[in-house]
């Protein structure tokens, strides 16, 4: 080849930028060739033991529990936070707690302070600059109308769903966006304010349902119409979440299915069947790719973004929704922060597979980053780790986090690290660490941290040097009163709250 000092110029550049980075990696021989869709489907408020392939009993999940066999079923996988909002940001941007930009549900005055930023690198930048189409169909919640933070600025080509979670509480909503346009929907919401909450006196169109049906043609639309560009899909979900503004009303869902003639209280019917609608979606899905003779090229993954709720007139001690663990959502025990992550990709993911691996939201970007065959380098800062190797069946070769970190930000504040086996938790934030081996004592009931003191001084310095003091979300300066400390009270004795001693059903 003749000597080109345009090409070589461009050349030299383009090794100066990758050296300048400090992030230069490649992807491993045969992946980028081969670069499979990806669908991430989120649940809202789901909990470790909601689903039959996660020893639920009462409440029917046949298409997951099909789907984890065909896949690997992780047992040790954590939310990026105990609440909507700052456990989506780790999602997208593979930050955790102590540093990313979104680290709480902000309040209705204070809503910009939960809107990503241009410079916050999502994963769906990631891979649409890898040459990838993107979807998200379904909530959102890091981004308000006119801001930076929406998603089609934020990576996504297509979006159809909800921006603010609150209006995502209500399902009968009066619009839903498409794009950045308020797409008008047939219910009715009085006095639905700026952000549509509230509750529909007419209820006509389901967002659920509305939602599952653009995920579809979505993707229908990507084989049809740009067959060799790989895509991703974000399918966020927004049920078995209440709708907090119905108050003890507040599981909506068209119909009870299967649940009908239970004899359990209304409630737990409706959560019940919001479960069960969205297994039913997940499986038409699963069957769309299997016509569309895709599925062999298609990484698809479940998980959800927090614990069970008390919400809505939901009681999740009714069908155990918490499995073993201890708590529910907002607290830093393992049931408001361990959730189902099931992923499968036939030929690739050995089928029937459980994993132990630790793994934690943050860990989705560099993963995703792996799987397109990013040579573009992962953005700074970030916290996770790729777990392809463990996706392909080399767990030898797969990367350990030193320690997983949580906080959370309200009614008191927490922090919570997770060690091998051990797992600390301080909650509320001005409490004596508590401390659990986590391989004995699932449930978090017997707090060794006296009989352990080298063990509480280590994970207490993890979580100080995991910790970046933010302008917005702040930890109380000093003990918070009664009214602070009662919320981790009403989660009750038997879903084993995390501000109280050790109590187990
Ligand atoms: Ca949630
Ligand atoms: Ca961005």
């Amino acid at each position: 080849m003749r000597w080109d000092p345009i090409r070589a110029a461009r050349w030299l550049s383009v090794v100066m930028v990758t050296w300048g980075a400090g992030l230069c990696w490649a992807a491993p021989a045969g992946l980028a060739a081969e670069r499979p869709n990806i669908v991430f489907i989120l649940a809202d408020d789901l909990g470790y033991g909601d689903l039959g392939c996660y020893g639920q009993q009462q409440i029917l999940t046949p298409h997951i529990d099909k789907f984890a066999k065909q896949g690997m079923r992780f047992t040790d996988f954590y939310a990026g936070c105990t609440v909507c909002a700052p456990s989506r940001c780790v999602l997208m941007t593979g930050k955790h707690m102590g540093h990313c930009w979104v680290r709480g549900n902000a309040g209705q005055g204070n809503r910009l302070i939960q809107c990503l930023r241009d410079e916050d690198v999502t994963v769906a930048e990631v891979l649409r600059k890898a040459g990838y189409a993107t979807a998200l169909c379904g909530k959102w919640g890091l981004g308000e109308e006119g801001t930076a933070g929406v998603p089609t600025r934020q990576g996504f080509d297509h979006f159809f769903g909800y921006l603010n979670q609150h209006h995502a509480h209500n399902y009968y909503p009066a619009y839903l966006f498409r794009g950045e346009e308020r797409v008008p929907l047939k219910n009715v919401v009085p006095g639905e304010g700026d952000f549509g909450s509230g509750v529909a006196t007419e209820k006509v169109e389901y967002s659920h349902d509305l939602i599952a049906a653009d995920a579809m043609g979505w993707v229908e639309r990507q084989v049809a119409e740009r067959k060799d560009q790989p895509f991703f899909l974000y399918l966020a979900l927004t049920i078995p979440h209440a709708n907090n503004e119905g108050r003890q009303d507040g599981m909506e869902v068209p119909d009870l299915g299967a649940y009908a003639d239970k004899d359990w209280p209304p409630n737990q019917k409706q959560h019940a069947a919001m479960i069960s609608r969205m297994d039913a979606d997940i499986g038409r899905l699963l069957a769309l790719l299997e016509k569309l003779e895709i599925d062999d090229n298609t990484l698809v993954v479940f998980s959800s973004d927090n614990g069970p709720h008390r919400e809505g007139g939901n009681d999740p001690d009714f069908n155990d929704s918490n499995g073993p663990l201890r708590g529910i959502k907002r607290d830093l025990t393992e049931g408001g922060i361990r959730v189902p992550f099931i992923a499968r990709w036939p030929g690739k993911i050995p089928a029937g597979q459980t994993s132990g691996q630790l793994g934690t939201f943050a860990d989705m970007l560099p993963t995703v980053a792996e799987l397109a065959g990013n040579d573009q380098g992962l953005p700074a800062g970030i916290d996770g780790l790729s777990i392809v190797p463990t996706l392909l069946g080399k767990a030898e070769e797969q990367k350990q986090h030193d320690y997983l970190y949580w906080a959370f930000y309200e009614r008191g504040g927490a922090q919570a690290a997770r060690m091998g086996n051990w797992k600390a938790v301080q909650q509320p934030y001005h409490s004596p660490v508590r401390l659990y081996d986590l391989s004995q004592d699932i449930g978090e009931e017997r707090d060794l941290a006296a009989e352990h003191p080298q063990v509480v001084a280590q994970l207490t310095a993890a979580m100080q040097a995991a910790y970046e003091p933010s302008e917005n979300w702040k930890f109380p300066e000093r003990p918070m009163g009664q009214n602070g400390q009662s919320a981790n009270k009403k989660a009750g004795a038997k879903t084993k709250a995390a501000g109280q001693g050790p109590t187990k059903n």
